[in-house]
């Protein structure tokens, strides 16, 4: 007998305003696909205002939809560990966003619902931003 294993139908928000922007979505494209699953759709890339904080710095932003078979706390880890993989330094310690090489958002993880200090599915705050739900509505599937 060949064991099945259960894809995860999961949606990611990526952003970066610092470095080569395009680049590093590319980069962190690639780093899913050898770390969390195929990447089956991607949305374009939008370029945006810093959204909650003021920065020179334009966002390139998008939205991909992944299968993974990666359970929700695993995926936040490989999120995670892309980030540090790219170089990502130091996250809002006074809750005050910042500048960027990447950002991985859990958006969507099936129909499910977390609610940890450090984990919450859906993305509480993706309704209130357009640079989320505009690249993410070009990809959502219909169930
Ligand atoms: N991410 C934030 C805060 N503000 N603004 C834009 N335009 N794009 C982002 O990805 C973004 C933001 C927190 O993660
Ligand atoms: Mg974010
Ligand atoms: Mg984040």
């Amino acid at each position: 007998m060949v064991a099945t294993l259960a894809l995860h139908k999961v949606y990611l928000g990526l952003g970066s305003n610092i470095g080569n922007r395009k680049r590093n979505m590319r980069e962190a494209v690639q780093y899913m696909e050898s770390l969390i699953g195929t990447v089956m759709r991607q949305s374009a890339l939008y370029e945006t205002e810093p959204w909650g904080f003021e920065s020179p710095n334009l966002f390139i932003n998008m939205c991909v939809y992944v299968e993974t078979p990666l359970a929700p706390r695993q995926l936040l880890e490989a999120t995670q560990e892309i980030e540090k993989r790219m170089g990502r330094v130091g996250k809002s310690a006074n809750h005050e966003y910042q500048d960027r090489i990447i950002d991985i958002d859990i958006l969507i993880y099936d129909d499910i619902t977390v609610d940890e200090p450090d984990l919450k599915i859906p993305h509480p705050l993706m309704q209130e931003r357009d640079f989320v739900m505009t690249p993410l509505n070009e990809i959502l599937k219909k169930k």
